[in-house]
């Protein structure tokens, strides 16, 4: 089953969203496969941000993620890697449509307050990269018919 990697930033963390952003996705359907709140340091923050490493906003975007704790999750289910980013919005919060968390919860580009992964690829990535020690198992048997 599809995964993706879903991370509210630290603007979100800091402005009670978090409750809000995991109903969402709990409603609409995905699983819950990892969850965790900690505060990454610069290295770590380069290496997620990798692919963007020549954009001039660079900087600031590590200087951003690291400036608190933040939530890292996986979430499962049918095309949650597509449906997720629908869920989050577009990139630009004065682009993303209102219903979306960023068209409801955000203004500025540098502060998004979430991150999601952009393909099943980078999902699988990522998701390494966040939770090296894995995730839990659940019992299909028990879930299945949930959807
Ligand atoms: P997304 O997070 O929607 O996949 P990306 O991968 O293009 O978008 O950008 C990653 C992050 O970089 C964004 N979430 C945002 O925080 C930041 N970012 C992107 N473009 C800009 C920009 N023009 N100015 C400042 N920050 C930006």
């Amino acid at each position: 089953m599809e995964q993706t990697f879903i991370m509210i930033k630290p603007d979100g963390v800091q402005r009670g969203l978090v409750g809000e952003i995991i109903g969402r996705f709990e409603k609409k359907g995905f699983s819950l496969k990892g969850l965790k709140l900690l505060t990454v340091d610069r290295a770590f923050a380069e290496k997620h941000y990798a692919d963007l490493s020549a954009k001039p906003f660079f900087n600031g975007l590590v200087e951003y993620i690291i400036s608190g704790p933040v939530v890292a999750m996986v979430w499962e289910g049918k095309g949650v890697v597509t449906t997720g980013r629908k869920i989050i919005g577009a990139t630009n919060p004065a682009e993303s449509a209102p219903g979306t968390i960023r068209g409801d919860y955000a203004i500025d580009i540098g502060r998004n307050v979430i991150h999601g992964s952009d393909a099943v690829e980078s999902a699988r990535k990522e998701i390494a990269l966040w939770f090296p020690e894995g995730i839990a198992e659940w019992r299909s048997s028990l879930h299945s018919w949930i959807y």
